[in-house]
């Protein structure tokens, strides 16, 4: 059994390893159908990535990084440790090396004028992914290809105003994501938003958690101790969700009980909590960019003209969609 598997194995990486090189040797080989299918009219793509703080973080460079490879685009990659200063470094070392297209997800929404304007001078296209910017010029970038995390967080709220309908007195403490983050921001906005007509929930504490699992556990800890009574925590990631179940735990209490959890993402630690009733309502965010990433450098790089917002698909969870959905989950 294990013999035929190993010769099946490395028969399959053999052939693997021929169409790749066979896409890259000869210009339209059957590998290398598309015009961006490798060889020397490949595109080079500077891709400045925030850093790698979560699941969703690390599932969205994996789908960027094969979607390049997948693609022919000649990627250079950078991790920002979630510092803006990093990230900036990153586009200014792209704008040096004049790749032909620049695409980032911006730390935070703002100081990137700049930059944007240098690379602009430099007639390098940027494509914002994930997060945006908060600029007055939006001829900074050629588009934006996320999710609308305002949308996001109103899903977040209509589920628990329909979970607390009849309940006398919901409190909810907040686990923000990072300071000044285009999700961050817009996952507040349309939570309180849609909590706006229940005078049953309140938010009673509200903290950043830098969209970290620790991060998360840390808050969580300090919320434990300064609200006498926290019923629900509104997470805007699934990484602090599992730290604030850390927490909960550590205090002796149940969590999807005692206190409920909500939360964004759906990476797989996050439904597989979600499973076990841990959390109890997780609203999608999907990282798979890279794919409609690479199209539209494509598009970007040809001087074709693309939308300047492109949202993509994303649903949400309940623990019973959660069981059945986890099987087939790619992150
Ligand atoms: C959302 C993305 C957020 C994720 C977090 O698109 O920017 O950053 O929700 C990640 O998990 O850290
Ligand atoms: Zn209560």
């Amino acid at each position: 059994m294990f013999k035929k598997t190993l010769a099946s194995t490395v028969g399959a990486v053999l052939l693997l390893g021929m169409t790749a090189c066979g896409s890259s040797d000869d210009a339209g080989g059957a590998a290398g159908g598309s015009t961006s299918g490798g060889g020397d009219d490949a595109i080079t793509m500077g891709f400045a990535q925030v850093g790698a703080e979560s699941g969703w973080r690390t599932a969205n460079t994996a789908s960027i990084q094969a979607s390049a490879e997948e693609a022919g685009v000649e990627l250079q990659f950078s991790d920002a440790q979630q510092k803006q200063a990093n990230q900036i470094q990153a586009l200014r070392s792209y704008i040096q090396q004049q790749v032909d297209v620049i695409a980032f997800s911006p730390v935070v929404e703002t100081g990137w004028d700049t930059v944007l304007q240098e690379a602009k001078r430099a007639g390098i296209p940027v494509i914002l992914t994930d997060r945006s910017i908060d600029s007055p010029d939006d001829t900074l970038y050629a588009t934006f290809l996320g999710s609308d995390f305002v949308a996001e967080g109103e899903k977040a709220g209509e589920w628990l105003v329909e979970d607390s309908a009849g309940a006398d007195q919901v409190n909810v403490v907040e686990l923000q994501g990072t300071t000044g983050a285009a999700p961050a921001i817009d996952r507040k906005e349309g939570f309180e938003s849609a909590i706006a007509g229940a005078d049953n929930i309140e938010v009673v504490a509200s903290q950043t958690g830098d969209f970290t699992r620790s991060g998360g556990r840390q808050v969580m800890e300090a919320f434990l101790q300064s609200q006498p009574d926290i019923d629900v925590v509104y997470a805007h990631n699934d990484d602090m969700g599992l730290g604030a179940i850390e927490a909960i735990e550590a205090a002796g209490m149940v969590p999807g009980e005692d206190i409920k959890i909500i939360t964004v993402d759906a990476v797989k630690d996050g439904m597989q909590a979600l499973a076990d009733g841990k959390i109890s309502f997780i609203v999608e965010c999907n990282p798979l960019l890279g794919d409609q990433l690479m199209e539209l450098a494509d598009q970007v790089v040809a001087g074709e003209e693309v939308p300047k917002r492109v949202v993509v698909e994303e649903t949400t969870f309940t623990q019973e969609e959660a069981a059945a959905a986890l099987p087939d989950r790619q992150y």
